[in-house]
Parts: structure tokens; sequence; C-alpha cells
């Protein structure tokens, strides 16, 4: 393939990072601090990422507040007051915000624009990239902030065009107000989003369908305001609460799991430590026993107890039963958080419908049929979930070294050395990519590793005057084999999620992100940075990046 030849014209910058998220915000503090000139391109109307998009009525954070923020800055962690143990997203985007205005962030970031493609010119180690208004921005390093989950993919039905109703995405909603009050509604779907969704819509709408093609397992939040003895409690201590969140936990969250596995204790004991689990709320359910994501037999028992409360909560048995999830373990996939959720199936206004007996056929103009049925409906609301990982970065058309494409390199699912740069795509960095912790840890421990590691590699090539950096195949082919082994010694693969890829028709089916512990993660990448960057290969003289041209 041929390389495309660079603008001689094109404005210039150090770097330029794609998406103005919790990622993309936090990499242009920090590389402006080491004296980078920075370029932020921001597809939405505001800064915030999954906070921006993900405004859903009931959309809320399923890590507690105190933990999900950034601990960057300790005057930021002080001064921020949340106002309940998990925040509701306009809160965290107010939050997003804050950071943007508190560390005058705005001026380097420009919204309502994509990056459509980028091309890597190894002559002058430099990126050229093609934003969405027709400009061409010249940089030596390219980082995609592009988030895990911001792709929102909506099923092909056939007869989705002629609806006359209304239709919304729970990852794409309207920024206007949308209520439901007085209308027939489905929802399809029973992820997270839905799972959230359903007890406020059930709230406004006259009547609800929610169209269920595999239950999921959910735990209650327990959400409750946040007192300021709570808040003072973590403020006293954060530093230290962070490090050991950081360092020590298995996904960035602060939880105590036992030295003991589910069959160590006899059944009311079990059942006693389930129970206590169910009453503190959250995903820490799923710490109850230091064994549940590796043995079966320890897993089943925690999934037997979701399904007697299910059976507890939910007042007709054959609705219950639908509700109870039989197809894969507890927490393989992402394990839901709610409130209220299974209770609002004992509301006379809520209908559920099994479409995995029978399927959606088609969307008609006043509703839609499955299973031979008809249902009549005023909106339909899509809880479809993402192409997630890999789909944000397919969107733009990234060619590497001569000219090679990403997606041609991924087309077996996506290949990386730490889930932080692919071979053949020099000075490329992923923030939060497959093949690292990412969606099975607290983001913002994943991204705040992540930025800081770029960070010190920049330093580090800085401080070398080396202008280029790119992964090796070997390091890669390694990495890739390591990301596998560990899945494989889990019950993650054992479920068809999202994880997988397997909720994208044609997608492989890859264990995508890296399953060993953000403390360990982090250890394998300090280690490599310690051993002058092992597994990548840095050559080159710099690029001579000017200031950004006015644009
Ligand atoms: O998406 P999902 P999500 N016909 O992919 C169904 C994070 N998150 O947006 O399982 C009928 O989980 C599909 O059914 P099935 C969190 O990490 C976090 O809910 O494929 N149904 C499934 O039920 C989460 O895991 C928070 O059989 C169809 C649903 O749509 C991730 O985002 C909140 C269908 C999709 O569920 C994604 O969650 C929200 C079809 N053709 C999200 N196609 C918090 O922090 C798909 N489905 C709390």
């Amino acid at each position: 393939m041929i390389e495309p030849q660079r603008d001689p014209a094109a404005s210039s910058c150090d770097a330029v990072v794609v998406g103005a998220g919790f990622a993309g915000l936090y990499l242009l503090y920090k590389l402006r601090g080491l004296g980078l000139s920075v370029r932020v391109y921001e597809q939405g109307g505001d800064v915030g990422g999954t906070w921006y998009w993900n405004r859903y009525p009931g959309a809320r954070c399923d890590v507690e507040s105190m933990q999900y923020s950034y601990s960057f800055s300790e005057e930021l962690q002080q001064e921020w007051e949340w106002s309940e143990r998990y925040a509701p997203q306009p809160e965290i985007l107010k939050y997003a915000n804050h950071v943007a205005d508190r560390f005058d962030l705005h001026r380097d970031i420009q919204l309502n624009t994509r990056v459509e493609s980028a091309a890597f010119h190894k002559d002058e180690n430099r990126w050229s990239v093609t934003t969405s208004g027709g400009k061409v921005v010249s940089a030596s390093y390219l980082i995609l902030a592009t988030g895990c989950l911001s792709n929102a993919r909506t099923p092909d039905f056939a007869g989705l065009d002629r609806f006359r109703g209304a239709t919304y995405h729970t990852g794409h909603w309207p920024h206007a107000d949308v209520d439901f009050a007085g209308q027939r509604v489905g929802v399809i779907g029973t992820g997270s989003s839905a799972i959230q969704s359903i007890p406020v819509i059930a709230d406004q709408a006259s009547h609800l369908f929610v169209f269920q093609r595999t239950p999921n397992f959910s735990v209650p939040a327990h959400n409750a305001s946040l007192t300021p003895e709570i808040t003072q409690q973590w403020k006293a201590d954060y530093a230290e609460k962070r490090r050991r969140a950081r360092e020590e936990s298995r996904n960035g969250i602060l939880m105590v799991i036992p030295e003991k596995g589910a069959l160590d204790d006899a059944e009311e004991a079990r059942r006693r430590e389930y129970e206590a689990g169910w009453n503190r709320g959250g995903i820490s359910f799923m710490a109850s026993y230091n064994n549940l994501l590796i043995d079966n037999s320890a897993n089943e028992t925690a999934c037997e107890f979701v399904r007697s409360k299910i059976a507890e909560i939910v007042h007709d048995p054959a609705v219950a039963a639908l509700l109870q999830p039989r197809d894969h373990p507890i927490g393989s996939k992402r394990i839901c958080v709610d409130t209220d959720y299974y209770r609002t199936f004992n509301r006379p206004n809520v209908t559920l419908v099994d479409v995995r007996s029978g399927p959606i056929e088609e969307i008609l103009p006043n509703g839609l049929r499955a299973g031979g049925i008809d249902y009549e409906l005023d909106s339909i609301v899509f809880a479809t979930g993402f192409d997630a990982m890999t789909g944000s970065v397919a969107k733009i058309d990234i060619r590497g070294r001569d000219g090679v494409s990403l997606n041609h390199k991924w087309a077996e699912g996506p290949r990386t050395y730490l889930g932080l740069m692919s071979a053949g795509f020099p000075n490329m960095f992923i923030i939060t990519g497959p093949g690292s912790p990412s969606v099975l840890s607290n983001m913002i421990v994943s991204i705040e590793q992540h930025v800081d590691w770029i960070g010190d590699c920049l330093v580090h090539m800085r401080q070398h005057g080396l202008g280029c950096i790119e992964a090796t195949r070997t390091a890669e082919d390694d990495w890739v084999k390591q990301v596998n082994n560990v899945a494989s010694g889990t019950l993650y693969p054992q479920a068809s999620s999202w994880y997988m890829g397997a909720n994208i028709p044609g997608k492989p089916r890859i264990f995508m992100p890296y399953i060993g512990g953000v403390g360990v993660y982090r250890q394998i990448c300090s280690d490599v940075a310690a051993k002058g960057y092992a597994g990548f290969v840095m050559t080159g003289r710099a690029g001579a990046a000017t200031s950004l041209a006015a644009e």
C-alpha cells in the first residue's frame, strides 16, 4: 500500500487526542503540564463522553462516587462534593465540566468535531489527522481516548424506518426532556442501561412492555444521600485509599474480599454472607467469596441466591421464572445494579415479553411484532448496547506504517501490546484499549494509569531525543497470548457477552479486556518502563512540532 502524502500546509501540534471524556480531559491536563501542545477533538456538543451521551432516565454510575472520580489533584478531590452514594448522570456530567473549567481545558478542545481518518508518515514520524470539518492537523502523537462503550448499536430490525412513533437509544439519548406520560412504551433489552431506566419509565408510561431476550443478574444499589461523615471519612484518608485501590485491588475499587471460597462455608453461613452482600448493595456482592469468578460450583451458589431473591420479590411465578438468569455464571457478564428493577414487574402497567421464545420479527408503523403478537407502542427505547471496546476506534480510518489499516489488522480481533499500542501503528496510543483492564475496572483508575504511563513515556522519549515508539510484533503476540490465558482461567468466556464481542453479528469472539487485575497490570506496565520500555522499539529524531496555527 502507498503511504499518503502529508499536506505541508497542515497545522501542527505535539499530540492529537480523540475524545473529551474522562480520558481526554486528563490527557489534555497531563500533556499540557509536560509542555506539549495538544488538540482535543470531541464529536459531542460538550465534554464528558459516556456521561454526555448516556442521559437516559435513571442513568447513574455503578461505582460509588467517592471512588469514581479523579485522584490526580488533591485540591479537586477535596473540594468536590458528591451528593449520593452513586452519582446520577447529570452530576457526573457537571463534574466533568467542573474539571474542564477548573483546569482551563476548554481552550484546547474542539467540540462537535469527529476525527474521520488518520495516517502515519514514517519519514517524519508524524500523523496527519483529518476531522469532520475537513481540517488536517499534523501531530507527533495520536491518542485515542474514544471510550469503550461509545458506539451505540441499534439492531437491524426490519421495518424500523416505518415506525411512526419516537425511537430512542439509551446510549444516544436526546438532550431535550423526554416525557413518556400517557404513552405505551417498549424497551428492548435488559442490560444495565435497561435495568436502570425501566423502573423510571414505568413510573411515567401508561404501559411499559419490556422485550427481554436474555435475563441478567442484578443486585440492589441501595443508593442514598452521602452524609458529611461518610464523605469526610474518605477525604481524611483519600491519598492512601486511592493508593490501595490502584495497587492492591483487582478492579480499582476498594472492597474487602474474604480469604475463603463459597464452598468453604456451610449452606446457612453462605446464605448469611450473600444476604449481607445483598443488603450492602452494589457490585461488591461479587466479593462475597474469593472464587466466584473462577469456580462454577461456587458461582452457582451465588446464582441460586439471586434467583431466590427474584422469586421472593416478583409476585407472578411465571414472570419471576422468566427473569431468572440460567444461561451464564453470575458476574461473567457485567453484573447490573438497580433500584427497584425486579419489583417493577409487579406493577399492573408493566408486561415482560420473552423474545427468546418469540423473537422480534419486525417493527410496525404503530408498534412491533414479536412471536406472532402485535404490540402497539407510541415510543420504542433501544437499550441494545454498544459495539464495545473496538467500535469507536473502527469508525476512524486509521492507516499506520505503509498505509496498513487498523481495521484490516484487527479483522480477526483486536491485537495490542498492553492495550496501549498496536504494532505497525507507531506513536499511536489507546487509552483503556482492548488488552488492558479497562471495562473490568473502575474506568477512572485505569484511565489515570494509562495517561500517567504515556506521560512518563513521552518524557523519556524527549529526554533521549527520540521521535518514534512502536510495539514489537513479538511483544504484542506474547501479550495477546497472556490476555487469553488469564481469561481462560476464569468463568468469563462462558458468557455470550459484549466483553467477547458476542453481541455484534460477525464480530470475532475474543475476550477483549485483560482480567489479571489492575494492581498486577500496573506492575507489569511499570516493569516494562523500568526495563527501558521492553517490547517497544524507540527510534528516530523527534519531529519538530510547531504550535497550532490559527484554526
Ligand atoms: O447494553 P448490554 P447496556 N433483540 O449490551 C439486548 C455499562 N453500563 O447498554 O443479552 C432483543 O449489556 C441484549 O439481549 P442479549 C456496563 O458495563 C454501565 O445495557 O444479547 N434484544 C441485552 O439485553 C454495561 O454492561 C452502567 O440476548 C436485544 C441488551 O439488549 C454496558 O454499559 C449503566 C437485541 C443490551 O445490553 C452495556 O450495557 C449502563 C435484539 N436483536 C451501562 N439486541 C452503570 O454504570 C440486543 N438486545 C450503572
